[in-house]
């Protein structure tokens, strides 16, 4: 797409309007925690830190069944970095859906903190009264970070000789940088997926893009970061959407940013679709424009090509009221009147993001298939484990999970370069590999999910697979196995023929109702156990679908 929203920068550098502005900012370049800052008597409706440490604390003293509040760690300044849970039953990790919300990456783009208190007070506040908010706190679990950088949206508010005092139209952090008076980094170019390469950032430490002096050298990007990283749990990634708020330009934006492609090599199909069905959902309830952030303007090293990128979280940048602006002051300083109207205007697709965000695929119909208890298109590590007896004979071939190579035998294809979704698969023998990834398989290679918790009512096991073979025997085979309590049953195999048979794409579908309510893992073996020959296995897409 090519947006009709196209921007060239992320706005006007601000003037500085005299030599004691000047002073003001050099002087807000050292180190250490600024002066108590606080917004002026006009715009008192927003929060400064201390006043959303006080809002947040008296939420969750007031609603303790569903709403816990934690530091994930500190900001440059030592700030902590502060995250409320909303779920029901909020002390347990329960095995419910969560989404992430965060706010102010960017100093001055305030109206992001109060819209994420806007939310926590629409989750916490119309609990047991709203049926759609009580049915969603029940069933999901809610993160939010409100403040990724405290420093940078304190700083902002210390300028007193600014073109509008106290602001200081601050956008970065406030880290010092060696050799340098210019202070701080875009928190938002500094995440470590694709980070500075794509002439979406800048090396100049004078910039507003500054990218920083490495990927994550921010202590806010790695706080975020660690915390995205810790709901990994067994595996997998608990976090399935994702919202950034920003301002502004009323925009809703998914990945990529850093490449203007719509579906690169690093994004599957079905994912693209699924961020444009739910990017043009929520802009159609809160009245925005979707559209590819890339559209907006490359950037590399943000934090939703990350979250995309790394997690598989459907990740959006939300750029709040206003529409575009021709200076950086009419951007980003909405008078205090217009924080009550443009947060709730954002209501309903806050709700809808939380809501679809229990099932993502729901936003392009595919519910059934891709929102079962589990769901592996092999793109990212989802914990599966090679050799998990130790019992594998393959000295050469063994499963592993990545790109394939293209490779034939009499012009019939073996391992096929082409996977099922996106780029990656499971397969036997990279011919890039070495070791026991290395090209062919000899002997058996075994490969195992994490355990999977089925339903009272599963749906089946579906995945598809190949088994590519020259002049093979019975002795060679594909194997896909259920394991539950040490038991492995098999419940799928080919065994190899002396007919030549090319890699070719199939899928499987099996029940599994006879594992209902146990932990199960899915197995897949290969075996080259007869003379030796030419065997090929591959395995994508495994889902266990809903009943
Ligand atoms: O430039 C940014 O970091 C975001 N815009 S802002 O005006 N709030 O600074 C946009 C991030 C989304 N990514 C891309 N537009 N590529
Ligand atoms: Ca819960
Ligand atoms: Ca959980
Ligand atoms: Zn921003
Ligand atoms: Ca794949």
């Amino acid at each position: 797409m090519v947006g009709r929203h196209r921007r060239s920068s992320i706005g006007l550098l601000p003037r500085i309007a005299s030599a004691a502005a000047l002073a003001a900012l050099v002087l807000g370049g050292a180190a250490g925690p600024t002066a108590a800052a606080d917004f002026p008597p006009s715009d008192s409706l927003y929060h400064n830190y201390a006043e959303m440490v006080t809002d947040i604390n008296a939420v969750a003293a007031a609603h303790p069944d569903i709403v816990e509040v934690h530091s994930i760690g500190k900001s440059y300044q030592g700030r902590d970095i502060w995250i409320a849970k909303i779920s029901d039953n909020v002390a347990t990790d329960e095995p419910e859906p969560e989404i992430l919300i965060d706010a102010l990456h960017h100093a001055r783009e305030h109206l992001t903190l109060e819209q994420a208190l806007y939310t926590l007070h629409l989750l916490a506040d119309n609990y047991g009264t709203d049926p759609t908010v009580t049915s969603l706190v029940n069933s999901r679990e809610v993160w939010i970070i409100f403040d990724v950088n405290p420093d940078g949206a304190e700083y902002d508010l210390t300028c007193l000789h600014s073109a509008k005092p106290p602001y200081c139209a601050w956008r970065k952090n406030r880290q010092p940088n060696a050799g340098t008076s210019y202070v701080g980094t875009d928190i938002n170019r500094n995440y470590g997926y694709h980070w500075g390469c794509c002439s979406g950032s800048s090396t100049k430490p004078s910039s507003l893009t500054y990218r920083g002096r490495a990927a994550w050298s921010t202590p806010e990007a790695r706080v975020v970061r660690d915390f995205v990283n810790s709901r990994v749990v067994g595996g997998i990634q608990q976090i399935r959407a994702h919202i950034t708020l920003h301002t502004n330009g009323e925009l809703v934006l998914w990945p990529y940013g850093y490449t203007t492609a719509n579906v690169p090599r690093d994004m599957s199909v079905v994912d693209h679709n699924t961020f444009v069905a739910m990017g043009r959902k929520t802009a159609s309830l809160n009245g925005y424009t979707a559209e590819q952030s890339s559209d907006l303007y490359v950037t590399d090293g943000d934090e939703i090509d990350w979250m995309y990128g790394v997690h598989r979280i459907f990740s959006f940048t939300w750029e709040l009221y206003p529409t575009e602006k021709p200076t950086v002051w009419g951007d980003h300083y909405p008078a205090d009147e217009r924080i009550a109207p443009q947060t709730a205007r954002n209501r309903n697709a806050l709700l809808y993001v939380i809501n679809v965000g229990g099932c993502p695929y729901r936003a392009i119909g595919q519910t059934k298939a891709l929102c079962g208890p589990f769901y592996d298109d092999l793109e990212i590590s989802r914990g599966w484990q090679v050799n998990p007896d130790r019992t594998d004979t393959a000295t050469r071939g063994a499963w592993s999970r990545g790109i394939p190579a293209g490779t034939s035998s009499g012009g019939h294809a073996m391992q096929l370069a082409r996977t099922a979704s996106g780029t990656k698969d499971l397969s036997t023998g990279r011919p890039a590999g070495a070791g026991p990834n290395a090209y062919d398989l000899d002997g058996t290679t075994t490969i195992r999910s994490v355990p999977i918790q089925l339903p009272a009512a599963p749906g089946p096991l579906s995945f598809l697979y190949y088994f590519a073979h020259t002049n093979s025997s019975s002795a060679d085979s594909f194997r896909a196995y259920i394991e539950a309590g040490g038991v492995r049953t098999q419940i799928y195999r080919e065994l190899g023929t002396h007919v030549l048979d090319p890699a070719r794409w199939a899928r499987v579908t099996r029940p599994l109702t006879a594992w209902a309510g146990q932990s199960v893992q899915i197995v897949f073996t290969a075996s080259d156990l007869g003379h030796d020959n030419l065997i090929e296995a591959a395995v994508d897409d495994v889902r266990i679908e809903r009943p």
